[in-house]
């Protein structure tokens, strides 16, 4: 009979056996394998903390205990333990199971998290708030060794270590962020890693002294402590000393037994707060995840026999067209340097990597680090490219206003994921960035409509002498259409790719091809709309605008955004400052916060499909 399926909340696992334990690791690990194939989701990660997670809710007792995943993509078994199984199959999709924690799926889910590096930080809190109340729970923060590059880390220990808080921090080190971990602190860990074989030493202590009768368990144990003692004092664990933290390890995350043993150990440390280093494989349990943990960290649905996506996508992503736009520009001009923070793949930058490894630079998952230092790149004659997922860039905002905007340097943010990013939801979706930068002064922000506009628009990026975001959807749109007046593009200008007299559809990026389809929708109903594909945001064209507003144009804004201080609400802005009739709509996201699902079923959600804008359109026009 199969363990999982009676799995319906942690204490369950806290009556196995130790043997049992690891039958369930297996089952839980089967499923992830199964339920990733079929729905895409992170899978290395998720495949390397099985036996971790395991051992948390044996050891604690959550949700009495609170456990809080750093960044929430390797949460699957923790799922799992707590009563989500049947849900599972969904997971990813359109209402169902988020892919990261979710506070409406469960108490066992202390906060909707996705971004990296916040979980001590949270944890600090939720210890403190413990004992302002005169409670007495323990408080475990998982955090990866990728996530540990992240600076909020060191804030929060900082903190935690002066305050002797009573805290557990998990380190899962598996030597990978979403590539290779970058940075000092990675070949500290490595160092930390090398000294494991004492782990191995004291194992083999314990197992021999078990076998005394009697007096062999609690020996072994004091000869634990003492050299935990002894270990934690004379060895490499001091950086984590150095923060106020004990430290202990490494020790082997594979190991139910003796993770679980550590935990007790560490829950009885009520003086400061701990440090346990717990050593992982990514992909664990999975060949091909094993041998590519980079390539399976986040996978699309595919084959387990082989490991190939099952719909290969034949055109270019927006992030490769990017990436081949600045080795263009690259290999032109020798000022032009590329920065990424932990996601060179990603954001298309690998080719740039291979070509130019000494104007490359990866900072590890440190955002506000990557835009101050690309400033002190720019202040020194170089053109620094920071091609960044838009969600992570809101963590720079202020490196961006002060140590950019201010200087008016020419820093260009290559700002990949806009819109509705699918399937990883909430905490990913790229819809605020038009809103939080518009108000900067200084920048530039372009948001082109195709893979070749994404190329036009890096190459046009050099002639900005100070600092610009160039924003792009996940997908890559192929180029689709061509300005009627033949111009190429040009920052500052739109462009018109449809002439019609009965309205006017002002659109940016994806959005401008649903209003190119929308006018074609509303041209079968006798509605002639004139599209315009406004990639540049900020300085908007306002020669065009003042061109509408003479002909009295009804306009309509659709944006893939909140339109709290959007594009739209830009436009409306403009249209009062030169006493012009306002938007007859403004199409965009209203003000909350949108879950997982396929781009498609978001936008429809949001009616932001070419059906929906067309229908909304039509509505419009006729109340006008
Ligand atoms: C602020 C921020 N930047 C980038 C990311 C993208 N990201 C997700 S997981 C990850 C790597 C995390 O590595 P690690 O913490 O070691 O976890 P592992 O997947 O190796 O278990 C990155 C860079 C993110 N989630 N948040």
């Amino acid at each position: 009979m199969k363990i999982l399926p009676e799995i319906h909340e942690p204490g369950d696992v806290r009556r196995l056996s130790c043997q049992q334990c690891e039958i369930l690791a297996g089952e839980i690990r089967q499923t992830i394998i199964d339920t990733v194939s079929r729905q895409g989701g992170h899978l290395a990660s998720n495949l390397g903390d099985v036996e971790l997670t395991i051992a948390l809710h044996r050891a604690f007792e959550s949700p009495k205990d609170k456990i809080i995943f750093d960044v929430g993509h390797q949460i699957y078994a923790h799922k799992l333990l707590t009563g989500r199984l049947e849900q599972f199959s969904t997971l990813r999709s359109y209402q169902g199971m988020s892919g990261f924690p979710c506070r409406a799926e469960s108490e066992h889910d202390l906060f909707d998290t996705g971004h990296s590096s916040t979980a001590i930080s949270m944890a600090l809190g939720l210890a403190r708030a413990r004992d302002l109340k005169g409670e007495d729970h323990h408080v475990v923060a998982i955090v990866g060794d990728g996530a540990l590059t992240g600076g909020m880390c060191y804030e929060a220990m900082n903190d935690a270590g002066n305050g002797k808080s009573r805290l557990i921090v998990v380190l899962n080190d598996n030597e990978m962020s979403i590539s290779k971990n970058v940075g000092a602190l990675s070949v500290h860990f490595r160092n930390l890693r090398a000294s494991a074989s004492w782990y191995g030493g004291k194992k083999r202590i314990r197992q021999v002294l078990e076998c005394v009768p009697l007096l062999g368990k609690p020996i072994a144990h004091v000869i634990e402590k003492a050299k935990d003692m002894v270990k934690s004092v004379v060895t490499e664990g001091e950086l984590f000393e150095a923060l106020g933290f004990r430290y202990l390890g490494p020790f082997d995350g594979h190991n139910i037994d003796e993770m679980t043993h550590v935990f007790e150990e560490a829950k009885q440390i009520a003086d400061t707060p701990v440090l346990i280093h717990m050593i992982t494989k990514k992909g664990n349990g999975y060949d091909l995840a094993e041998r590519q943990p980079e390539k399976f960290h986040g996978v699309a649905p595919f084959r387990v026999e082989n490991g190939l996506r099952r719909k290969q996508s034949s055109h270019e992503s927006a992030a490769q067209a990017a990436g081949k736009g600045l080795v263009a520009i690259a290999a032109e001009d020798q000022r032009v340097v590329a920065i990424t923070a932990a996601m060179a793949g990603g954001t298309g930058l690998s080719e740039f990597e291979t070509y130019y490894p000494e104007r490359f630079f990866d900072v590890g998952i440190a955002e506000q680090h990557a835009v101050s230092m690309a400033a002190g790149l720019a202040r020194d004659g170089l053109r620094p490219y920071f091609a960044v997922y838009a969600t992570f860039m809101q963590r720079a905002y202020d490196q961006l206003v002060h140590d950019v905007c201010l200087q008016n340097l020419p820093v260009c943010i290559l700002n990949d994921h806009a819109g509705f990013v699918g399937d990883d939801g909430k905490t990913h979706h790229g819809v605020l960035s038009v809103p939080m930068m518009l108000s900067i002064p200084n920048l530039t922000i372009l948001a082109p409509r195709d893979t070749q506009e994404i190329r036009n628009c890096v190459r046009a990026s050099l002639t900005i002498e100070g600092p610009c975001v160039i924003q792009y959807s996940k997908d890559g749109i192929a180029p689709y259409a061509q300005a009627t007046d033949g111009k190429p593009f040009e920052i500052g200008r739109w462009q018109q790719l449809r002439a019609g007299g009965d309205c006017t559809i002002l659109a940016y990026g994806r959005m401008t091809k649903h209003a190119m389809e929308a006018a074609q929708i509303l041209a079968k109903r006798g509605i002639e709309a004139e599209v315009v594909d406004c990639c540049s945001i900020k300085p908007m064209d306002m020669a065009y605008l003042k061109r509408l507003f003479e002909r009295d144009a009804v306009l309509i804004t659709v944006e893939e955004g909140e339109k709290i201080g959007g594009f739209g609400s830009e436009v409306a802005r403009a249209c009062v400052d030169h006493g012009a009739k306002a938007p007859a709509a403004i199409i965009g996201i209203e003000n909350r916060f949108v879950a997982h699902g396929t781009v498609d079923q978001l936008l429809e959600e949001c009616g932001l499909k070419s059906e929906q804008i067309a229908q909304r359109i039509a509505a419009v026009l006729k109340a006008e």
